[in-house]
């Protein structure tokens, strides 16, 4: 599993590190080699109509309802090797390990590559899983990426027709549960020597791309009280966005990204671009500092005089993982001897997608320091072989239940 989560880093556009965005070539050459391991474990594997990649291993009769499995296959800028990768292979290699036994059980196993859970490229996320789900807005398709090529030219440049993405949809009789394997991608269960959790809850987010437009002058000669400077106004508001979220626990605000223009050391930034990413495992006070910050930024711009262009571009209430999937998740961890830690997920998940469809279930694997969506991701063979071997324990116990 460690190997192939190593081959995969390698389908990345970034030299000396790992970048895969929807859509691209990278993308292509990672599902091929998904789309091969998924054929070798004894699944029949495609790509649906958005790109993701999915694999079908039957049950003792054909057509039966199926638990999903899987995680995405796309990563953050200069990301880790595991978040996202170590889900999609793990189940790979609990459907391998009933294939090479001749084992069938009553239901169908479906594992799935999301095509795009990290929203890098088109600025909007979970659009792999909203396909599935059947929940993907279709104006998405109009978004550009950085050199303006929109989402639609891009899946039909991919061979992709966007026309059909309703196609990738599963119908709720046809799905039991949706449960992912995942790295923590938080200190908790190394600070506890734990190498699994089992997964209470997806924090809500609200993302916003966010738009300063000043006016560009001369670093020379325009003094300090006549500016209308874009990116001093973007770095008061930066600002407002830490010291809000700072005041509640749980609470977590970041600008992640941040874009200059026109960019010259002797030039009064005209125009600024930036992201806005706010979390709380409460909706509430996830929702009242969205609307404080807004009202912050807003008051910024009034007083210098700049203009502001507020777009949300995602937002997601927090997703519960059902009981009964905890439970079932929490007794395969038993089993194996291990205490059975529950725990939140400050990370976002394709279940936030899922959790339309049917019934999510998380299973977390400790990381090296809690790190991610940094090189320095790390696990252990170990851990990934408790992971794996608590994956297929749930699989093989797994029993349906009714959608709460
Ligand atoms: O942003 C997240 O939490 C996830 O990695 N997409
Ligand atoms: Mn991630
Ligand atoms: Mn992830």
């Amino acid at each position: 599993m460690l190997e192939r989560c190593a081959a995969l880093a390698c389908q990345s556009e970034l030299a000396g590190g790992l970048t895969r965005v929807f859509l691209s070539r990278e993308q292509a050459a990672a599902n091929e080699l998904v789309l091969g391991w998924m054929r070798e474990a004894g699944m029949s594997a495609k790509l649906d109509a958005i790109g993701n990649v999915v694999g079908r291993y039957e049950g003792e009769r054909p057509g039966r309802p199926a638990l999903l499995l899987g995680s995405h296959l796309d990563t953050v800028r200069d990301a880790g090797k595991y978040d996202g990768m170590l889900g999609v292979v793990s189940a790979i290699e609990c459907v391998a390990d009933l294939a090479a036994r001749g084992r069938r059980l009553s239901f169908a196993i479906e594992v799935i590559g999301f095509a795009d859970e990290e929203g890098v490229r088109f600025s909007s996320t979970l659009l792999g899983s909203r396909a599935v789900a059947g929940t993907f807005k279709c104006e998405v398709l109009d978004s550009v990426d950085a050199d303006g090529v929109s989402m639609r030219a891009a899946m039909r440049a991919s061979g992709l027709d966007p026309e059909r993405i309703a196609q990738a949809a599963h119908r709720r009789e046809d799905v039991l549960a949706y449960a992912e394997l995942h790295i923590e991608q938080g200190p908790v269960l190394e600070a506890e020597g734990l190498p699994v959790g089992v997964v209470t809850a997806i924090n809500g987010a609200t993302r916003f791309a966010i738009e300063v437009e000043g006016i560009a002058g001369h670093a020379g000669t325009v003094p300090m009280n006549l500016r209308r400077d874009a990116l001093a106004a973007a770095a008061e508001c930066v600002l407002a966005i830490e010291q809000r979220c700072a005041k509640v626990p749980e609470l977590v605000g970041t600008v992640g990204k941040l874009e200059t223009l026109p960019g010259a050391v002797n030039v009064i930034p005209g125009r600024v671009r930036f992201t806005i990413d706010i979390r709380s495992p409460r909706d509430p006070e996830r929702l009242a500092a969205v609307t404080e910050v807004v009202a912050q930024m807003e008051t910024i711009a009034k007083r210098r005089g700049v203009a502001i262009k507020v777009s949300k571009t995602h937002e997601g209430n927090v997703a519960k993982c059902a009981p009964w999937l905890q439970e079932q998740i929490g007794a395969a961890i038993a089993a194996e001897g291990i205490a059975v830690r529950k725990l939140p997920s400050g990370a976002g998940h394709d279940g936030m997608a899922m959790i339309d469809l049917c019934d999510i279930g998380m299973l977390f694997v400790r990381c090296k320091r809690g790190i991610s969506h940094n090189p320095a991701e790390a696990i252990t063979a170990e851990d990934a072989q408790t992971g794996v071997r608590v994956l297929l324990r749930f699989i093989e116990n797994f029993r349906p239940q009714a959608r709460v």
